[in-house]
């Protein structure tokens, strides 16, 4: 349960930095080191090694005080970025690629390390694609070992090779051998040690020059963290092992350190275990498992959400249109959407440091009718002639035609007046000081509390 936990609570924490960055008005130096520091917290408590969460986090802060990228292009960078960096810590993708001849995998590993199970996790999983599929146990020290595989075996109605009077393994070997003929996937279980000693090393090397083993995969649990680097070194310098399968992913805070170090070594993982149960395997892909840690299906989808949060040719013309002095009607409903889509004023709000103290109220259930009332805005706009549109301010007396428009668009005349309301409200703020403002970046903080001191009791958002 513990694992649900740890992928779950780091995965929570990336998915909390990169909406904090897709939401963010502005990217000034105090949110991005918290973002950073959230990061580093979560990436830590699974157990990634410091200096690799030191470097990652030094490369996002150095992105996003990069002056020379802006606005919603500095988000997609620095999203990128930590996704990139996040992948590579995983390391390379390399699953394991069986022949349709013939396949020996050894699966080697210290005790309890999970070798039996994941042979019987193994040879399900092969099975149900289409393998003939056989299990011979060839650790023989430990009496309860061959039984042990026999009963999974029959559980899941796997072929199975056991000799529990025999203790040489070789021996073990050449009497199954012709029988192991039949079979394109021979998944041979081993023995392990308290550690790599030099009596193991002798045990798989002599196992492995018997039975010419096309992959020889290191079994390793999850719950040593950051010591598989160690582990999984050892075990490659001594024998030869083409990949690891790390289990217990599920049982441990340290996973994310397993992985890791894993990759550190070029170690390629090609399973992970996540479970006691048969089924508790899954062929790892660096892509996939960070997509599931982010909580969507790929970086695209994460740009695109920040993108429909900002979209940014609006943001743009509405720039241009502020660096004018004035905003159009169509500005003004853009305007009030993008903030809207952002979770509202009152997100807004939360986000700016210091702001959220600040004593501009907002009328409680104002939000709410939010989208009807933008809704509204744009039928307003389309009833209008391109002489209103232009100058709004010439309706604001007009009281026959503020009622043609409010027909025309099928509301009240009360709407017709927020909207213009709305407008001067936005007009006024450019004017009195707000012009230079860098709508693509938002506002800045001091520009933030100066609008809101001055119009917070007006707001209607
Ligand atoms: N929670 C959990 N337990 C596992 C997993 N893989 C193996 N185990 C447990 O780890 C213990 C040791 O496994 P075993 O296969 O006997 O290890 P071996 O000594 O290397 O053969 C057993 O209790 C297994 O049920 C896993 O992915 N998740
Ligand atoms: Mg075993």
């Amino acid at each position: 349960m513990q694992n649900i936990n740890m992928l779950e609570k780091l995965g929570e924490a990336i998915r909390k930095a990169t909406d904090k960055i897709a939401n963010a008005i502005f990217l000034d130096k105090d949110l991005v080191d918290t973002i950073v520091r959230d990061l580093q917290r979560a990436l830590i408590e699974a157990d990634v090694n410091v200096a690799l969460v030191k470097e990652l986090s030094n490369k996002i802060k150095k992105e996003a005080m990069d002056e020379r990228v802006k606005g919603i292009e500095k988000k997609e960078h620095i999203i990128k970025l930590l996704h990139d960096e996040l992948l590579e810590i995983l390391g390379e993708y390399k699953p394991l690629k069986l022949k349709s001849d013939r396949n020996v995998i050894l699966l080697l590993g210290l005790y309890g390390s999970g070798k039996t199970t994941t042979i019987s996790k193994l040879g399900n999983y092969y099975a149900k694609r289409g393998f003939r599929v056989a299990l011979i146990g060839l650790d023989v020290h430990r009496p309860a070992a061959s039984e042990q595989l026999q009963q999974l075996a029959e559980k899941n109605k796997l072929n199975y090779f056991v000799d529990p009077s025999e203790k040489n393994p070789i021996k073990l070997w050449k009497k199954y051998e012709k029988q192991l003929k039949d079979y394109n996937l021979i998944l041979v279980d081993t023995a392990g040690r308290h550690t790599l000693d030099n009596e193991l090393i002798k045990e798989i090397k002599d196992i492995t020059k018997e039975t010419k083993p096309t992959e020889s995969i290191l079994v390793i649990p999850a719950d040593i963290g950051q010591a598989a680097r160690t582990q999984a070194q050892q075990f490659k310098d001594a024998v030869n092992v083409s990949g690891v399968i790390i289990t217990r992913m599920d049982s441990t805070a340290k996973g994310g350190g397993a992985l890791t170090a894993c990759a550190e070594t070029k170690a390629p993982v090609y399973f992970i275990g996540t479970g006691e149960k048969i089924n508790d395997i899954e062929e790892f892909s660096p892509e996939r498992f960070l997509s599931r840690l982010l909580g969507m299906g790929d970086l695209e989808a994460l740009i695109e959400k920040i993108k429909s949060v900002t979209e940014e040719k609006n943001q743009k013309k509405i720039q241009k249109n502020i660096e004018e002095g004035k905003l159009t009607l169509d500005d003004v409903i853009e305007q009030v959407k993008s903030m809207s889509q952002l979770g509202g004023f009152e997100k807004i709000k939360s986000m700016i440091p210091g702001f959220s103290n600040m004593n501009a109220k907002i009328p409680e259930g104002a939000l709410e009718s939010q989208e009807a009332k933008v809704a509204k805005w744009e039928h307003i706009v389309k009833s209008m002639t391109v002489e209103e549109k232009e100058n709004p301010e010439l309706l604001e007396k007009q009281t026959s035609r503020i009622a043609r428009i409010a027909n025309g668009a099928g509301v009240h005349t009360s709407d017709v007046r927020s909207l213009l309301k709305q407008y001067k409200l936005l007009n006024d703020v450019l004017k009195s000081g707000g012009a230079g403002m860098d709508m693509s970046q938002g506002m800045s903080q001091k520009q933030m509390m100066k609008f809101a001191k001055k119009f917070g009791k007006k707001m209607r958002f």
